[in-house]
């Protein structure tokens, strides 16, 4: 997992952090930029393409697993919190999420993404959104903004419950989410990889696949 993944110079299809999945059809070809469908760019780092048919990495796993990371692309994977630590403290990044909702493409960008050390749980640094997938400034990732990562055996979210067991997934959970992108594969409850657009519970929409593609700025 160290060469191609933390070579963060280029564009979109560089760093990517999570799952692409579902993701049947062919390749696009990728515009370099950050405007590009989800799926875009193979471009430079082409075994990096994200693709994922089976739907069958488990996403459950413990803080451990997700501080060095699992899968392998082109499967699904998560790079660690570890890495992603090392790197978007090197330098500036900026933040691109594709998903793909009821066969739309989607995305929400980021101007800045980092996050801190595990001894301040991996928490979550982030800029402002900008996107066609919809969020308010309390809704979606920013919701998440400065809160630490929790995982089923490490709960450091805001609220009595374990929201990473209650919620089947690992992420900045506070009370518990506005977006759960680690959740349950294909499934349309609270569970499942779920995106709220506005700041209310409540509504909200569920990704099909999602890509997190870093650049360096
Ligand atoms: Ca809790």
């Amino acid at each position: 997992m160290s060469g191609p993944i933390l070579s963060g110079a280029g564009d979109m299809s560089g760093p990517i952090l999570s799952r692409a999945e579902d993701m049947s059809g062919p390749i696009r070809s990728g515009a370099g930029d950050m405007s590009g469908p989800i799926l875009s760019g193979a471009g430079d780092i082409p075994e990096f393409t994200p693709r994922r048919t089976k739907g069958d990495e488990n996403f459950y796993r413990t803080w451990d697993e997700y501080k060095h990371g699992f899968g392998v692309p082109p499967a699904d994977f998560w790079l660690g919190n570890e890495a992603i630590h090392q790197l978007t403290n090197k330098h500036v990044y900026e933040l691109r999420i594709d998903m793909r909702i009821d066969g739309k493409d989607l995305f929400a960008h980021y101007t800045t993404f980092k996050i801190e050390n595990e001894s301040d749980n991996y928490r979550l640094r982030l800029g402002h959104y900008s996107g066609t997938v919809g969020e308010q400034s309390e809704s979606g990732l920013s919701y998440h903004k400065d809160a630490p990562f929790s995982t089923y055996d490490k709960d450091n979210d805001e609220v009595s419950v374990n929201c990473a067991k209650f919620r089947h997934g690992a992420w900045w959970y506070k009370r518990c989410y506005h977006c759960n992108l680690n959740g349950v594969w294909a499934v349309k409850k609270s569970r499942g990889m779920k995106w709220y657009t506005r700041n209310e519970w409540g509504g909200g929409v569920w990704a099909s696949a999602t890509e997190m593609k870093i650049r360096r700025i």
